[in-house]
């Protein structure tokens, strides 16, 4: 449709069902846009939390700040509550405010080319479909990173990424390997560590760990959220609040007296919950707290000092039938062996095919790694839009508020169209030069280049994360600069 013909109702696929997927749905339904359909792989929705099903996983974010602003909810079981609790709390909202409907499931979107001014998709089925827009939620960490040992294939034992839980397999008194030492490994090892004969950490990096405890909320306090939800406004007020000037902003700030006090705070930790001083060594990382993710756990010190607990700091030479062979001959013999060896985070919306104005592939566009403007746009893509994409804000804050102020933003420059300003809108290249520029000379600065590896930076070594506050992304999200966009 050319410029000026185009109705008031364009249409929208959405493609991904999961926190940010959900969301999109609802809230352009909310703003009048009703000509939308959601396209999912899999048979469910939910993203990280259908695929991330390990025992003792959780969310490191407290739950009534990682909900919906717009949905509170008053059944949380603790401060971080469970993983199957948030697959269900995004079920229910999901079914409520009626998106089921929208989606369309087992339906992978394979290729996205800007074709005549429309956006067209493919699907693995074969389907095909056509909209003006395209809003891509498709997430962060999806794609698992499976390590290159040798012999993996080998091993005679069950072997599974810690994203691909194999529930069938027993784990009552078995000898269970973990190897990783993020996030995922260390609620996999404090959940497991009392089920199991022997549980073995193959840590190749020491991590720092943060105390935070994890109160349940009482009956009481579940019945008082439901009955005023003012009082779980007045949670997420204060966490946020919290969260944000102790931590998130700190981030970006090395000379931050707060960032001393966490990196005190997790030396405290280790040092008072450690008492073999051998072991205490070990577990002691060579780099300042906050420069990997930093992970909270209030128990794992407790678990990895479990007669039946191991921690192998030896470098893994190999897989063998029998178990893992390390760097120092031994053979650790084990039933199990658990892969919490994250993701590729370099993936964003591909492997899916996405072809932009006059043939322009992403593919080739993000050849030196991914980047978008604000996270969100990148030039050539017109009236094609990602949630947490590149550089986006992921240091620790709720990314579901995160994506409720990138809808807010992306439904501000569809407002372009659907006034008539224009028919296509996207980044300009120049806009995207300084951005990129600005944020490679930003990110010397923060915490997650002070010499770690970590998922926050890119092949390069540079950390590809929102290297401003987190204040100054708020901010950038309250109403789009036109003038870095080409409206066509
Ligand atoms: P992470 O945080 O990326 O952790 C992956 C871990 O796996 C980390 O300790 C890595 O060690 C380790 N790893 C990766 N490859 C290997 C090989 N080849 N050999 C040994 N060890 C390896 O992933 P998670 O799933 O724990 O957490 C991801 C995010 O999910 C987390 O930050 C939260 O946002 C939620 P390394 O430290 O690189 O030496």
């Amino acid at each position: 449709m050319a410029h000026g013909e185009r109705s008031d109702q364009p249409r929208f696929i959405v493609i991904g069902a999961g926190m940010a997927g959900i969301l999109a749905a609802i809230k352009l339904r909310e703003a009048g846009f009703d000509d939308f359909t959601v396209y999912e792989k899999a048979d469910r929705l939910g993203g990280t939390w259908r695929e991330n099903t390990y025992p003792g996983i959780a969310c490191d974010v407290p739950s009534h700040l990682y909900s919906y602003s717009f949905a509170p909810n008053p059944s949380w079981s603790r401060q971080f509550s469970p993983g199957a609790e948030i697959q269900a709390y995004f079920e229910d909202v999901a079914r409520r405010h009626g998106i089921g409907t929208a989606i369309r499931f087992g339906e992978e979107v394979t290729r996205c080319a800007f074709e005549d001014g429309r956006w067209r998709i493919q699907t693995a089925r074969g389907t095909s479909d056509t909209a003006d827009f395209v809003i891509a939620a498709t997430g962060v960490l999806h794609h698992p990173a499976i390590p290159e040992i040798e012999g993996l294939d080998s091993f005679g034992g069950a072997v599974f990424h810690s994203a691909r839980w194999d529930h069938g397999v027993p784990l009552d008194g078995a000898r269970v390997g973990v190897v990783g030492t993020g996030s995922s490994a260390i609620q996999i090892v404090s959940a497991l560590v009392d089920r199991v004969a022997s549980l073995t950490l193959f840590q190749r990096t020491a991590q720092w760990i943060m105390p935070v405890n994890n109160p349940a909320y009482s009956d009481a306090e579940k019945r008082e959220f439901a009955r005023n939800p003012a009082a779980m406004e007045e949670i997420r007020a204060a966490v946020s609040q919290a969260f944000i000037q102790g931590f998130a902003n700190v981030l970006v700030d090395i000379e931050s007296p707060l960032l001393q006090a966490i990196h005190d705070a997790c030396v405290a930790n280790l040092e008072g919950s450690v008492t073999d001083p051998v072991l205490r060594e070990k577990l002691r990382p060579t780099y300042r707290a906050a420069c990997k993710r930093l992970v909270m756990s209030p128990d794992f010190y407790q678990a990895i000092q479990r007669p039946n607990a191991a921690l192998i700091t030896e470098r893994i030479e190999r897989v063998e039938p029998s178990g893992v062979r390390t760097a120092d001959g031994a053979l650790r013999e084990l039933d199990v062996l658990v892969l919490a060896t994250g993701f590729r985070v370099d993936r964003f919306v591909r492997p899916m095919r996405v072809v932009g104005r006059d043939g322009v592939e992403l593919d080739d566009v993000w050849n030196g790694g991914p980047s978008a403007y604000l996270a969100i746009a990148v030039p050539d893509f017109p009236n094609f839009f990602m949630l947490n994409g590149p550089n986006g804000p992921v240091g620790n804050f709720s990314l579901i508020d995160v994506a409720e102020m990138q809808v807010g933003y992306i439904l501000q420059l569809v407002e372009q169209v659907r006034a008539g300003n224009c028919s296509e809108i996207g980044v300009s290249r120049a806009a995207m030069q300084r951005f990129d520029a600005d944020r490679a000379e930003a990110a010397k600065s923060t915490i997650w280049a002070t010499g770690c590896r970590s998922w926050y930076l890119d092949a390069g070594g540079l950390p590809t994360a929102w290297p401003w506050t987190f204040d100054r992304f708020v901010e950038e999200m309250q109403r789009p600069r036109l003038a870095d966009y080409d409206l066509r």
